[in-house]
């Protein structure tokens, strides 16, 4: 911490005090830290002076990640407003922690544009949250499960036609390997002769990845609307590890089930931190995939159609692979995309990323039984 409210990160100096003022907050700026471990915003907690105010999440967003902030915050000013007004019809809903609050700025907007012409948003703290980056027990995983599969009920009727593309293709396979690809061929840092084995894992899978865009182009699964970065951390569970709201709105937009289920799978079941850099101890647990399956299917279940069902199960493998392939993608290219934390470590991410995959694969069969056993 700097002088009166100073904080810096990633370089900048940021006065997280002036900034809490361009806000209609309800307490008096105290103090504000870093906070998280997101990827990609500066997240920092505002705590107020007055014990009785709420506290606050104030975020630098990322916009070489987002291009079009306004479209952003206007996709979340909507899905927390439908989410809002769902959960007023449940009677004991506490809406404070269940559901994203956006704090309004001065001038009405839910977002400021700083003198730097840094964008930040403002949003309540969620108090008693627990936040897990590896889940240690079938009761987290099933909890995990029921919060993504209600948040998906719940937006399935949201009014005022599709949400904005935050970022285009985000989990489009066929785009991120036509940019893996070029990159390759680009080399722009130099790091491409010491991935022989990492590539040749890549390519060794494109064909079979590219099944849920089929099915999708062949009308056989809806585009619905999904959360898109359904990792562990963005699930917050509540002080008795209950499902208690589910964060990091900004890629709610039109996708597949398949992504939120795969991507909540790809942290839920890896018993080792994504970024485990003895890939011997990397593998998917069965016990936890099966877990988490039971708690998704409890709400989103009876939604889901025949052929939805039928690729859940392959689900976890097309998304641990999409990812890796970016964490590789963003190594090749000199790390822009990602916060990193040290040199090899979008490098170290991706490797675990692609053994995480394998072990699936050999543990589909058995994923599948699983869910056709719970469907
Ligand atoms: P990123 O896109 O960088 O992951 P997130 O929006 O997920 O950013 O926020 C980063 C972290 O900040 C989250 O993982 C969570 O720990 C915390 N966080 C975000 N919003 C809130 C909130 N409203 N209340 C409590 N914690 C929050
Ligand atoms: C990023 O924002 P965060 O840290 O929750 C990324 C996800 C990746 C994830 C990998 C907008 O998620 O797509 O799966 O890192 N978010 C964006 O940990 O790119
Ligand atoms: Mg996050």
């Amino acid at each position: 911490m700097l002088s009166g409210g100073e904080m810096q990160a990633n370089n900048m100096t940021h006065n997280l005090k002036e900034i809490f003022g361009y806000f209609k907050a309800d307490g008096t700026f105290l103090k504000g830290e870093p906070y998280g471990s997101g990827h990609i915003h500066d997240t920092f907690y505002v705590e107020t002076a007055e014990v009785t105010k709420d506290n606050y999440i104030l975020q630098r967003l990322n916009n070489n990640v987002f291009k079009k902030i306004p479209e952003l915050q206007e996709n979340i000013e909507r899905v927390t407003i439908h989410l809002r007004n769902k959960l007023r019809e449940i009677p004991g809903s506490d809406i404070k922690r269940e559901c994203l609050s956006l704090i309004p700025a001065i001038d009405g907007k839910s977002w400021i544009r700083d003198s730097n012409g840094s964008y930040w948003r403002m949003y309540i703290f969620i108090t008693n949250h627990k936040s897990y980056n590896i889940v240690d027990s079938s009761g987290k995983a099933f909890e995990g499960g029921k919060a993504i599969g209600r948040f998906q009920a719940m937006l399935a009727d949201m009014p005022g036609g599709p949400l904005h593309e935050t970022i285009p293709w985000f989990h489009n396979i066929e785009k991120r390997l036509e940019t893996f690809n070029s990159k390759v061929k680009e080399d722009p840092a130099g790091r491409v002769i010491f991935l022989g084995k990492d590539i040749e894992n890549v390519f060794q899978r494109e064909e079979k990845m590219k099944i849920i865009l089929k099915l999708g182009r062949e009308g056989k699964i809806p585009s619905r609307i999904t959360h898109n970065d359904t990792k562990f951390n963005n699930i917050l569970l509540d002080e008795n590890d209950k499902a208690l709201c589910v964060i990091d709105l900004d890629t709610v937009m039109p996708g597949f089930v398949h992504y939120d289920f795969g991507d909540a799978i790809r942290t839920v079941a890896n018993k080792s931190p994504e970024d485990e850099k003895d890939l011997s101890k990397i593998a998917m647990d069965i016990n936890l995939f099966n877990a988490y399956a039971e708690g998704y299917l409890s709400q989103a279940g009876s939604t889901l159609n025949e052929v939805e069902k039928e690729y859940l199960a392959f689900a976890p493998q097309l998304i641990t692979y999409t990812i890796g392939v970016r964490f590789l993608t963003d190594y090749i290219d000199g790390d822009k995309y990602f916060k990193i934390h040290h040199e090899n470590h979008n490098l170290q991410r991706a490797r675990a990323q692609l053994q995480l995959v394998h072990s699936m694969e050999e543990q589909y069969d058995e994923m599948r039984r699983i869910i056709n056993r719970l469907t």
